[in-house]
C-alpha cells in the first residue's frame, strides 16, 4: 500500500495498439518507482461502447466513457493521455489543456505544423498556470538511449560529425494488406514519415542535442491502391470482401517510405530512412552517431546494449565495446532488477510515466515539450515540402517563438 497521500487521476482516450502500451506503464509505474503522486487508471475513453467497456476491464481502469469531451472537463481527472490517431490530437489536448488538465500526447504531435503550432501556444499559456504537457517519444527512455544521449552531453563523443539513423518495418509489403487509418492522409497526416520517422528526428535531435535545421528528401508511396479494411486494430488488419468477391478498394494518401539527408545545427551531416516496406524488418530502428572522439550505435532489437568505441583508448585497446545497460547506476534501471537482468518495449513507457508524473507532481516542465514535438514536426513538413518539390533542399525554421 502506497503512503503517497496525492493521486493524480488518469483519463485516457484510446485504447488500441498504443491505448493499450501506456495502461501497461499506468498499472506499473506506481509500483516500480517511487513518486510524489500515484497514478489512478480512473477513466478511457473510446467511441464503441462493448469496446471500452471490454479495454477498461482488460486493461484496468476503474470506469469508462464514450465521450472525451467528458473526460477532458469532469473534475474528478487530473492527467489526460492521448493514445487516438492524429486527427484528434489537437482537438482533444486542446480542449484538455483549456479545462486545465495536464496532457500526455501521443507522438507525432499533431498531423499538421498549423495544429502543432496551436498545441504548443495552448501548452505555454496552460503552463503559465501550473498545467504541464508531455509528447510521447517513448523511445527517449529505452535506458541505453537516454545514455547515449549522457555519453554525448559529457563529450565522450568529441565533436559530432555524423548521424545515421533508420527506422525500417514491413507490415504493409503485402499489396492486399488493407487500407487502415495510419495510411490515410487525413487520419494520419503522413505514413511512415510521421509514424517512424518522427520518432527518429526526436532520438537524434535528443540525444545529440541538435537541431535539424534542413533537408534533402525522397519519398514513395509503392501500393497505391489497397482493399478497404473490414476490422483493424494496431498494426493488424483484415480486409473486406465478403464470400470470395474482390473487396472493395481506396487509395493510399500517406508515404510508404522516407529517405532524407540533413543537417544539424551543430554542423553534423545527418541521413534517415523510415520505411514501412523494409522486408523482413519488423520493428528495427537503429542509430550510429560518429564523433571526433568516438562512436556510439543504438540498435532497438537490442535494446539493452549500447555499442560504444572510444577513440581515446591506447590503440591496442580500440574496438567497439558492447555496454550492457542494466546497471543499478544506469539511467532508470534501479528500480528494476538486478544488474543482467533485461528489459523490453513496453519500460519504455513507465518510464515516460515515471517522468510525467514526477514533473507533475514536483511543477516542473517535463520534456520533450509540445515545443520540441514542433520541432519534430517542422521537420516533418519540410521533409514533405522537399518531396514535392524533387528533393530540393529545405529550411527547418526552429520552433520557439
Ligand atoms: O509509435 C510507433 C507506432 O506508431 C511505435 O513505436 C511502433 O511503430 C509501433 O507502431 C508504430
Amino acid at each position: 500500500m502506497s503512503t503517497v497521500d496525492r493521486e493524480l487521476r488518469v483519463g485516457l482516450v484510446g485504447y488500441a495498439f498504443m491505448g493499450a502500451a501506456h495502461s501497461q506503464a499506468w498499472r506499473t509505474v506506481n509500483r516500480v518507482y517511487d513518486l510524489p503522486a500515484r497514478a489512478r487508471m480512473a477513466l478511457i475513453c473510446g467511441r464503441d461502447t462493448g469496446k471500452v467497456a471490454d479495454a477498461a476491464d482488460r486493461l484496468g481502469w476503474d470506469a469508462y466513457t464514450t465521450d472525451w469531451r467528458d473526460l477532458v472537463t469532469r473534475d474528478d481527472i487530473d492527467v489526460v493521455d492521448v493514445c487516438t490517431p492524429g486527427d484528434s490530437h489537437a482537438e482533444i489536448a486542446l480542449a484538455a489543456l483549456a479545462a486545465g488538465k495536464h496532457v500526455l500526447c501521443e507522438k507525432p504531435l499533431a498531423n499538421t505544423v498549423e495544429e502543432a503550432r496551436a498545441m504548443t501556444a495552448a501548452a505555454a499559456k496552460a503552463q503559465a498556470a501550473g498545467v504541464r504537457s508531455m509528447c510521447g517519444f517513448n523511445y527517449r527512455r529505452v535506458p541505453a538511449v537516454t545514455m547515449m544521449r549522457d555519453l554525448i552531453a559529457s563529450g565522450r563523443l568529441g565533436v559530432v560529425r555524423h548521424v545515421r539513423a533508420v527506422y525500417l518495418q514491413d507490415w504493409i509489403v503485402d499489396p492486399q494488406f488493407p487500407l487502415v487509418w495510419r495510411l490515410q492522409k487525413d487520419r494520419a497526416g503522413s505514413g511512415a514519415l510521421g509514424d517512424i520517422g518522427a520518432h527518429i528526428i526526436d532520438l537524434t535531435q535528443f540525444v545529440t542535442g541538435q537541431r535539424i535545421t534542413g533537408v534533402s528528401a525522397v519519398t514513395e508511396t509503392f501500393v497505391k491502391e489497397r482493399p478497404l479494411p473490414a476490422e483493424s486494430s494496431g498494426l493488424a488488419a483484415s480486409a473486406n470482401g465478403a464470400d470470395g468477391a474482390a473487396p472493395a478498394t481506396g487509395t493510399v494518401t500517406v508515404d510508404d517510405a522516407a529517405v532524407f539527408v540533413a543537417r544539424l545545427d551543430g554542423g553534423a551531416l545527418a541521413t534517415y530512412e523510415a520505411s514501412r516496406f523494409a522486408t523482413g524488418r519488423k520493428n528495427a530502428l537503429r542509430v550510429e552517431i560518429n564523433g571526433s572522439l568516438g562512436s556510439v550505435v543504438f540498435d532497438l532489437e537490442r535494446l539493452n546494449e549500447l555499442e560504444f568505441y572510444d577513440a581515446t583508448r591506447p590503440g591496442a585497446e580500440q574496438g567497439f565495446s558492447r555496454i550492457l545497460v542494466t546497471e543499478g547506476d544506469h539511467p532508470y534501471m534501479s528500480a528494476w532488477w538486478p544488474p543482467g537482468h533485461i528489459i523490453g518495449y513496453e519500460h519504455s513507457f513507465t518510464h515516460q510515466m515515471r517522468d510525467f508524473v514526477e514533473a507533475v507532481a514536483t511543477g516542473t516542465d517535463p520534456a520533450p515539450s509540445f515545443a520540441d514535438a514542433l520541432q519534430v514536426q517542422l521537420v516533418l513538413d519540410a521533409v514533405t515540402r522537399s518531396a514535392d518539390l524533387g528533393s530540393s533542399w529545405t529550411e527547418v525554421e526552429p520552433a520557439l517563438v
